[in-house]
Order: structure tokens, then C-alpha cells, then sequence
């Protein structure tokens, strides 16, 4: 091998290993890839058949290189909206110094979904972004989509729906709703619990939240509830939960989020 070649090998090489970031980042954060649940990896501007995937990216810590704990907050942005993640330190052969990463469960849209991971140092500043990862879901458009989250980590929270015939979907009965799907049961933090029904029956539909273990956790809890109705523009409901309000099987401090009423 000439001189020359052997410098346009290295330099290819480093150009490949550093590509953790810069294929969807260069602003310090990346979605690499998301995976459904039988394994299958779809890569950006990919196809999916496949409702429930999960999302993995690296970002950069931005206490920097050398810092041990995460000094800030990472979300993941789907079609505008935000879920809180939890980054570990990376563990892969080609992380860089200062390079974290994370996974999380997402339930796409039907039809495109674009997704976007922000940075926030701890005063709330941002410090990183990346790129847009843009999937394509073909899957059925659903009636009614719910998802919680909330701001703490660690602890758990629960989403409780029911239908207009009484029937109740929570963690211990996902599909307590004929036709429609609780996707997990979150207990370590942020959520989210999604909700989804494609083909709703007619009548009154309620969603509650219930704070059912604090683990530890003695800081008031911000939760957030989005609903969807036919995959339009999100109604967006808030409420705060104090450390004490976490009862388990009581639903003395259940939230009433919201009763709406399909056609
Ligand atoms: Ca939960
Ligand atoms: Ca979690």
C-alpha cells in the first residue's frame, strides 16, 4: 500500500468512528436507531410496520468528559412532543470521552414521525440537539391516544382508563379494554404509559392518574397526560403530585384528568 493510501485509510477511519454522533447530531446528541419489539431495527428514514418501538441514541454530558453523574436533562422530541429520558454512561466500543447514552419506548404515529433528542445543562439552558430522525409507520391511524409521563425519576405513576361500558385498563389489566392496548407499566421514572385505541366504541371515556409509589422519591411529582383524539393536535393536561400522595391501592388522591366522549 502507497504512503498516501495508508493516510486516506486512517483518515477514513477516523471519519467512521466518529460517525456515533454526527450522523444525526454534531449538536452533541443522536438518535441512532429504533427497534421494534421482535428485534427489527429501522434506521433513519426507514419503514415500519410496527406501532411500538424502541428509541436509542447517544448525547454528550455536558459537565463534560471527565464527570461521572449526567449535569442536565435529556428528551426525546416525538412530532413535537417532549418525554424526558434517563442517559447511562456509554458502554460501547466506540464511545467518545464524555459520551452517554439512552433508550426509551415511543409509539409512532400512523404515516411520518420525526424525532429529535434535546440536551438541557441543569439550569435548563440547551446544550445539545440533533438532528431529525424521520420513520414512516404504516400502521392503522387509531381513534384515541393517550400517554403519561412525569418529571421524576425512580418512582412510579400510574394511567387508569376507562370505556363507556365500565370496562378499566391499568397496569395490571393492559388490555382491560377490548380492541385497545396499555402499552406498559413504567415504575422507575418519566413513563411514559401509553394508552391506544383504534376503533373506539361510542360514549364517555375517563382517564385518571394514580401516584402509587414514591420510592424514595421526596420531591413533588409533575405529570403531564397528552391525549389525542383521531391522531390530531394533543390536548395537553398537567397536575402535581406531592410525595405523601403516593397510596398504592387508595384512590383517595387519584387526579381526574379528563372524561371525553367519542362519536
Ligand atoms: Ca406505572
Ligand atoms: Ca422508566
Amino acid at each position: 500500500m502507497e504512503p498516501n493510501s495508508v493516510v486516506a485509510v486512517i483518515l477514513a477511519v477516523l471519519l467512521v468512528s466518529s460517525c456515533g454522533l454526527t450522523d444525526f447530531g454534531g449538536g452533541g446528541a443522536s438518535v441512532t436507531h429504533i427497534t421494534d419489539r421482535s428485534g427489527t431495527v429501522t434506521d433513519n428514514g426507514g419503514t415500519t410496520d410496527q406501532r411500538v418501538q424502541t428509541v436509542a441514541g447517544r448525547v454528550m454530558n455536558p459537565a463534560g468528559a471527565d464527570a461521572s453523574t449526567f449535569d442536565g436533562s435529556v428528551f426525546v422530541v416525538h412530532n413535537g412532543n417532549r418525554q424526558q429520558v434517563t442517559p447511562t454512561p456509554c458502554t460501547l466500543g466506540d464511545c467518545q470521552p464524555g459520551e452517554w447514552e439512552f433508550t426509551t419506548d415511543l409509539v409512532l404515529n400512523s404515516g411520518s414521525n420525526n424525532i429529535q433528542v434535546v440536551v438541557e445543562d441543569s439550569g435548563g439552558s440547551q446544550a445539545g440537539s440533533s438532528s431529525t430522525f424521520n420513520v414512516n409507520a404504516n400502521i392503522p391511524a387509531r381513534d384515541i391516544t393517550a400517554t403519561l409521563t412525569w418529571d421524576t425519576n425512580g418512582n412510579d405513576v400510574d394511567m387508569h382508563v376507562y370505556d363507556p361500558q365500565g370496562n378499566h385498563a391499568y397496569y395490571s389489566s393492559k388490555q382491560g379494554i377490548p380492541s385497545a392496548d396499555l402499552d406498559l407499566d413504567d415504575i422507575d421514572g418519566y413513563g411514559p404509559e401509553t394508552f391506544t385505541m383504534q376503533d373506539a366504541i361510542p360514549g364517555d371515556y375517563t382517564i385518571k392518574v394514580r401516584y402509587y409509589d414514591a420510592k424514595g422519591v421526596t420531591s413533588n411529582v409533575p405529570v403531564t397526560v397528552r391525549l389525542s383524539l383521531n391522531e390530531g393536535t394533543p390536548q395537553v393536561f398537567t397536575h402535581t403530585f406531592t410525595a405523601e400522595q403516593a397510596n398504592y391501592d387508595d384512590a383517595t388522591n387519584d387526579w381526574t384528568v379528563t372524561t371525553f366522549t367519542m362519536p
